[in-house]
Order: C-alpha cells, then structure tokens, then sequence
C-alpha cells in the first residue's frame, strides 16, 4: 500500500519536474515532495511505525524515490540554467539601428545673436551687456530725452511699479523702472565706466508696449554698436556696417543711408542694406525698392557724451540700434516675427 503510494509519487513528482519552466515552479515542485511538509517527507516520517521486513523495503523504496527526484531536479536546473546562456536564443543583432536621442539645439535667435557676435569680435568689438529692467535715466534722460520729450512717445514703454525699498530708492534717484525699450542704455552705461577710445556691441533682449503684427512683437532683441574715438566719421560707421553686412549674409551688401531723428544721434540715419533677395533689382521682399530697412543710427549726440561723463565735443562716435529678428528672418527668408516666440515646435526644429 504504501509503496504504491511512493511509485505514485515518484511518477507524479518526475512528470511535474519536466513540465516545469521557472525557477519559482521548480521550487514550488521541490517544496510540495520533499519540503518540511512535503509528499514524500510524510511517508519517510511514517516508516518508523512499520513492522520490521515492511520497514525496510518501503525504506529502500523511499530513500531511493528521494534521490531520483533530487537528481531530477538537479539536472532541470542545469538544464535550465544552460537555456539561460543559451547564445542562439539571446542573440543580439548588433546592426539594428539604436534608438534615436533627441538633441536640445540653439535658438534660432540664439544663433543668430552668436554670428553677430563671431563677426564683430573678429572685427575687434567687445561684446556688452545692460539690464533689462531700466531705469527711466538711463532708457530715455540720459539719452538726450528728457522728461515731457516728444520722442519719448516713440517709444510705448511698460512702466514698473517699485515693489520693495530697493527699487524705491532707485526709483526716486533715477526716475521709474521700466522695461528697456532698446538697447541704447548700454551705451551710457559702458561710457560710464570706459574711456574711449573703444568699440563695443550689445545684443539684447527690448520691450515695447505695443500691438503685435507680422514685424512687431513685445518682446524682441536689438543689437547695439558703439564705436567712439578721438575722430570717428560716418565713414567708418558704413565701412564697418558694409564689412558686418557682407559678412553675415556671405555676399556683398551695400549700404544707403537716409536722413533720420533720434535725439540721441545727431545727425541720424535710416540705415538700409541693398536687398539680399534681388540684390537691388528690385522684387517682393524689398517692394521693388532695391533696398531692405534695418534698423537706425547716427553720430553720438554729445548731450549723451555729456550725460555719460564726457567732456563736451572732445570724442565722436557712431552708434547703431538693429533689430535682431528682422536680420533673422531676412537671413532664413522668414516673414512672421510671432514664429520666434510663439513655442511652435515645427517651427524651432527646421534650424
Ligand atoms: C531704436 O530703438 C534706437 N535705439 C536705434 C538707434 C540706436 C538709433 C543707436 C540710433 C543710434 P527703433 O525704434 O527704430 O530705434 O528700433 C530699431 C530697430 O529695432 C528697428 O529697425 C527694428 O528692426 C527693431 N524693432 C523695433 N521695434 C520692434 C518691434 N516691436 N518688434 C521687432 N523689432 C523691432
């Protein structure tokens, strides 16, 4: 009777091992015959209350059942174990494409600013830099615009209101705080704190209170350049604006300049660059003028040398104020300034 349980056990337990497929079944087949309360471990704990010749021959029986079903056990787990390093199941093609990363890039801003940059510093400028948030000093007086002038209502600014005791302070010293309207208060900044003579750049972000269209945002970047010298003429000023023209759109640019005001400038120009579509044939982009508007400049005016700490008619100098999106979109054949800023994907990823 009882040996007929053990072969029964025997046979069940084989069969099961063969059928495993996974370590935790194989455990789980182990546990049920030969674990602490395991099939077999009863019938071993049972020999003991057999009869004498009984004992022995189901003792055999059994002890030789426990040992086929370990050595089962034992070869499915090497067996097992063999499927794991098998190196045909787990080969790898090596060929397969990888999965594509995508790269971060620069703005298309960004990359224009960096170009303008590469040129100028070739051309011996230094790059500088202002705060975006201005003082009234700095944006419009001291800029030959004082309070109640005209000409500052060219400029639709976005006033800020002093939060703290800072910017109190700062507010009653050198007038509101506002967002600068363009790059120009650098100018007086650098001059501050530098003798001439000097050649600087200042790229940056402006801000104007104004409706937006396919040419106008709120928020756009000029660039600012400011030689001054004992005796710098209009003459350096279109060298240097013919050199950096040529140079950014890789072709020989000329330049027209046409009689302006800014108060800050004196005399002042509009400051055009022959079409780079047509090359001053006349087309679309230029409105058969042959010529592209880029943005204005002038002679220092010396009420601003004055402003900034200079003697009066001892330097001179040229400063231009251009917008940075306008040479983008001239540069890339662009004609909605809101795609720079808008967070349109589709649009930032062709750069
Ligand atoms: C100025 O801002 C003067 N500070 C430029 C200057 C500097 C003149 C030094 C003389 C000497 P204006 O407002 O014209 O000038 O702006 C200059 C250029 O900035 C424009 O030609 C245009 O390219 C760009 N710009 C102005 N307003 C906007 C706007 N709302 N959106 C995009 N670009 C603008």
């Amino acid at each position: 009777m009882l040996k007929q349980q053990i072969l029964q056990i025997k046979t069940s337990a084989i069969s099961k091992i063969e059928a495993t497929e996974n370590d935790s079944d194989l455990f789980n087949v182990e546990k049920k015959y030969l674990g602490k309360k395991g099939e077999l471990t009863a019938i071993l704990k049972q020999l003991k209350d057999l009869s004498g010749e009984e004992r022995k021959s189901a003792g055999i029986l059994a002890n030789v059942t426990k040992n086929e079903i370990i050595e089962a056990l034992k070869s499915k787990k090497a067996e097992m174990q063999r499927g794991r390093f098998d190196f045909q199941k787990e080969k790898i093609d090596v060929t397969i494409p990888g999965k594509k990363i995508k790269h971060g890039h620069l703005h298309p801003i960004t990359i224009v600013q960096k170009e303008i940059e590469d040129i100028f510093t070739a051309l011996g400028f230094e790059i500088a830099d202002g705060p975006e948030v201005e003082t009234e000093f700095y944006n419009f007086d001291a800029l030959n615009m004082p309070k109640n002038h005209p000409a500052r209502d060219a400029w639709d600014t976005f006033w800020l209101k002093p939060t703290n005791n800072r910017q109190q302070k700062t507010n009653n010293r050198s007038g509101k705080l506002l967002l600068r309207t363009h790059t120009s208060p650098v100018q007086v900044r650098y001059m501050q704190k530098n003798k001439p003579p000097f050649r600087i750049i200042a790229p940056g972000k402006c801000f104007r209170n104004e409706a937006t269209d396919s040419t106008h945002e709120h928020t756009f970047y000029q660039f600012e350049a400011l030689m001054v010298g004992d005796a710098i003429n209009v003459g350096n000023f279109k060298y240097i604006g013919e050199q950096f023209f040529s140079r950014f759109f890789q072709k020989d640019i000329r330049i027209r300049l046409r009689p302006s005001f800014f108060p800050f400038t004196e005399p002042s120009f509009e400051f055009d660059i022959s079409c780079t579509v047509c090359g001053g044939q006349g087309c679309r982009s230029c409105k058969n003028t042959g010529w592209l508007e880029v943005g204005g400049a002038g002679m220092v005016n010396q009420n601003v040398f004055v402003a900034s700490g200079y003697p009066r008619n001892i330097y001179q100098g040229f400063a231009w104020g251009f917008g940075l999106e306008r040479l983008a979109m001239m540069k890339y054949k662009i004609d909605e300034i809101r795609l720079f800023h808008g967070g349109d994907l589709r649009f930032i990823r062709q750069f």
